[in-house]
């Protein structure tokens, strides 16, 4: 079945820091949700946009809001988790709306993805 896009948008990322030595940083990224991966890309003027990541929604455990007490050192202010693989990616929203959106459908994403497997269960069954 072919991936259907879900949500789409520009938004920042904080490095996940899978090594105890990468930098703590925080990018502006395109990010896109489809029925099979969360994908996020870099803009590049006069040229498709460069892929920096992707993970596949059936390795992602939970998507959440963040509340933070702390100063957020970056323009967007609205942070919410993807947990996937024993990583956080915390991704910033420009407002809570969006914010809301995209954990929403980061939920629902992972309802189709487990509703499709389902499926598959019970037609090979
Ligand atoms: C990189 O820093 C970027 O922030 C990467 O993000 C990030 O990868 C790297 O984290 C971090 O080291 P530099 O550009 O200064 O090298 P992006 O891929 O969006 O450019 P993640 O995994 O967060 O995508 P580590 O943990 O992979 O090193």
């Amino acid at each position: 079945m072919f991936p259907r896009v879900i949500l789409k948008g520009t938004m920042i990322k904080k490095s996940q820091q899978k090594k105890r030595t990468s930098p703590s940083n925080y990018k502006e990224r395109l990010f896109v949700l489809d029925t099979q991966e969360l994908k996020y890309s870099e803009r590049r003027t006069g040229k498709k946009p460069m892929v920096k990541g992707c993970i596949k929604l059936n390795t992602i455990k939970c998507a959440e809001t963040v509340f933070s007490d702390v100063p957020i050192p970056c323009n967007y202010k609205y942070p919410f988790q993807v947990f996937h693989d024993n990583h956080y990616l915390y991704i910033f929203a420009p407002d809570n709306d969006c914010r809301q959106r995209w954990v929403r459908a980061l939920k629902e994403g992972k309802q189709l993805e487990h509703q499709g497997t389902r499926y598959v269960v019970i037609a090979v069954g």
